[in-house]
């Protein structure tokens, strides 16, 4: 069945990632040093991207990861805010004037724009360390020790992953590259921490290696389409409704899918990973509703 006509769960969405988001904006809040901590500069910095209004859709992912494997949601909570420190750390970063060199991001200026660049750095670096203290306070798993956690989250932000799609997508800055040393940066630089979003949020359910299994699969692909989705944003929508300055990827002579394939072509590619990422959850019988609305919702998004 195509994506288009594919009759979705009686799911409200909207509601979930609403209520999802401000469970998580709660708990982040509390996880963080107070913007009076001393030094209050990096504590303020910190706050300023992580409460800029993101759509927090890894910890989203997280938790109805944790929902399709039978799981407490409170349990999930420290891993769905750890990976989005990360993520916000990777943003910080990814627009400082050495990398993407962007002056928006969540419709507002970038860190480094308004507490400089010593600082943006240092919120970043702050960020990423600051997930690991808050995934070391899950409670312990039967089935995945602490250990494993930080395992999964190092493993996923660090050099064979995150870093290394970066390091890939600098290095690629114009020149022609094919379509799989594309696929290779979507991989780390995207789909590497969604997938890591769900596999935590199963791993803090107890689940069984089957449904990790199958996690694994749908964050791959979801992450894939998430990123071919975001590049074709990059090209059809404006700054104001991307909240970050669009076409920055033709003005930098990215490569991206829109690039490479040409805009349908990419928007077929996102719909094929999309259904690969609906067959992976086959194994959760109908329980994996908010997975399911969360991966049709992020190929037709619009921001
Ligand atoms: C270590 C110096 C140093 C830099 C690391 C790894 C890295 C910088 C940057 C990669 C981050 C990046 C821009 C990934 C692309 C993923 C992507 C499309 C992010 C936007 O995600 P959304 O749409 O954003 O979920 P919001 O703002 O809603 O959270």
């Amino acid at each position: 069945m195509s994506v288009k006509t594919r009759k979705m769960p009686d799911f409200d969405l909207q509601k979930f990632l609403a209520s999802r988001a401000r469970n998580v904006n709660q708990a982040l809040d509390s996880f963080l040093p107070s913007s009076q901590t001393k030094p209050a500069t990096i504590h303020r910095a910190m706050r300023y991207s992580l409460f800029a209004g993101g759509k927090r859709i890894r910890p989203a992912l997280c938790l109805a990861a944790a929902a399709a494997c039978g799981g407490n949601e409170a349990d999930a909570m420290p891993l769905a805010c750890a990976v989005e420190c990360i993520h916000t750390y990777s943003l910080i970063h990814d627009d400082l004037p050495a990398m993407d060199n962007d002056d928006y991001r969540r419709g507002k200026l970038t860190n480094h724009k308004v507490f400089g660049e010593g600082i943006a750095i240092l919120a970043g670096d702050a960020l990423l360390t600051q997930a690991f203290e808050i995934a070391a306070q899950c409670r312990a798993f039967p089935r995945y020790p602490h250990r494993d956690i930080i395992l999964e989250i190092a493993r996923a932000a660090g050099s064979l992953q995150l870093i290394a799609g970066q390091v890939a997508d600098l290095e690629g800055e114009g020149k022609r590259i094919s379509a799989s040393q594309l696929k290779y940066i979507h991989e780390r630089k995207t789909s590497a921490l969604l997938c890591c979003s769900v596999r935590l949020g199963g791993m803090s359910a107890n689940c069984a290696p089957a449904q990790l299994r199958a996690l694994t699969d749908f964050g791959y692909h979801v992450g894939l389409a998430f990123q071919i989705i975001d590049d074709i944003l990059d090209v059809t929508q404006t700054s104001e409704q991307l909240g970050k300055t669009a076409g920055k990827d033709t003005a930098a002579q990215k490569a991206t899918y829109p690039a490479i394939v040409g805009l349908e072509k990419s928007r077929e590619i996102a719909r094929h990973l999309t259904r690969r990422a609906f067959a992976a959850l086959k194994i959760f019988k109908g329980r994996a509703a908010a997975l399911e609305a969360l991966a049709a919702y992020l190929l037709k998004r619009d921001k």
